[in-house]
């Protein structure tokens, strides 16, 4: 029995990508494990949200982790504000991080390179999920691989926290899925399929129609030679389609190549639409019935509060170790 945490930011609605990639291998470790899901509305608020939407994308996302499979009877899920401790906590992190490393981080690089108003919260949004993983003695981190770099450093200042203070944090893993890490964007495979791309046929999203689905699929990108065969290199945008549709379909790669030998893209984009609107459409359907109950704020009300329980534990000794309490209780 391992602690579990992940995160995923209420930035928009999830894509395939956030759930082949993450969302999908959660439901896998909640039997034997001790898990946490967050709602990390706090990580969103480092790129300007407008207030509506943030609320809403919050609940849809606490929703849609529902939907797809957490047990609020086995694991905790709850909205990252509610719990206090992960922005006390961050702060002590900061206080041990260096900017230079922040700076370093390629996900700050690649939201802030270009924009002239950068928030300081998006070079210090790796503290904060430091203190999300380590409030909990986490062990096991399941992300995408893009978040790889960010629990390098969670590692770094957990290391550098007791050695200087004292040894009171665990070191967390990354799990990483071998299939389906980094799904790719469909107008552009050199890119991660992200919620906040603009372009809207650059993802689907957990929540598009079988109709919308199928449509950008049709009008995904993909080279000129008309073959349905896997290869990275030569073929990333086929190669991430094929991926995409094993994940959906349980099919292997191979198999999949072989059912489409000697016919074009046309009809592999075609079935791919129907395969993909199949595995979301249970999904869509619990999410539809969780959405306007109240049963979805119960789950969240008591996720906090569990959270709130733990979490308040391992605050108080990183309080301790670094002398922020008056008096020992
Ligand atoms: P944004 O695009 O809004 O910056 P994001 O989708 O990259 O956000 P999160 O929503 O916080 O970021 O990601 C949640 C989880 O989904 C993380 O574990 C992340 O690694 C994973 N993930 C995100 N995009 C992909 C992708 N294209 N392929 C696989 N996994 C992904
Ligand atoms: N940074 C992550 C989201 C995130 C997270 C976490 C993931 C915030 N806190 C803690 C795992 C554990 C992202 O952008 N995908």
């Amino acid at each position: 029995m391992s602690v579990i945490f992940s995160g995923i930011q209420p930035s928009g609605t999830l894509t395939i990508g956030n759930y082949l990639g993450a969302m999908k291998h959660f439901t896998d470790l909640q039997d034997d494990n001790e898990c946490y899901f967050c709602v990390v509305n706090q990580h969103a608020i480092t790129v300007p949200q407008e207030k509506q939407a943030l609320k809403q994308n919050s609940r849809s996302l606490a929703a849609l982790y529902l939907a797809s499979g957490i047990n609020p009877e086995k694991s905790t899920l709850f909205i990252q504000s509610e719990v206090p401790a992960h922005a006390q906590l961050a702060w002590m992190l900061q206080c041990v991080s260096y900017i230079g490393e922040l700076e370093r981080m390629t996900q700050f690089k690649d939201k802030s390179t270009g924009k002239d108003a950068v928030s300081a919260g998006l070079l210090t949004y790796p503290p904060l999920m430091a203190a999300d993983i380590l409030l909990y003695g986490t062990e096991i981190v399941p992300v995408g691989d893009d978040q790889k770099q960010h629990i390098e450093l969670t590692r770094n200042l957990a290391e550098r926290f007791n050695r200087k203070y004292n040894d009171i944090f665990v070191m967390p893993d990354a799990r990483i899925p071998k299939v389906g890490a980094r799904i790719m964007s469909l107008q552009d495979p050199s890119k991660k399929m992200s919620k906040s791309d603009s372009n809207q046929n650059a993802y689907i999203s957990m929540l598009d129609e079988p109709s919308t689905i199928v449509k950008k699929v049709k009008r995904a990108v993909t080279d000129s030679d008309g073959v349905v065969r896997y290869d990275k290199e030569e073929k990333p945008a086929i190669s991430n389609l094929l991926t995409i549709y094993s994940l959906c379909s349980g099919k292997s790669v191979e198999e999949i190549e072989s059912l489409y030998e000697g016919r074009g893209y046309g009809d592999f984009k075609a079935e791919l639409g129907e395969v993909i609107a199949e595995t979301l459409k249970p999904i869509q359907e619990r999410y539809n019935e969780l959405i306007t109950s109240s049963e979805l704020d119960d789950i969240l009300d008591l996720g906090a509060e569990k959270a709130n329980r733990k979490a308040s534990k391992m605050l108080t000794k990183a309080e301790r170790a670094m002398g922020l309490e008056r008096r020992r209780r």
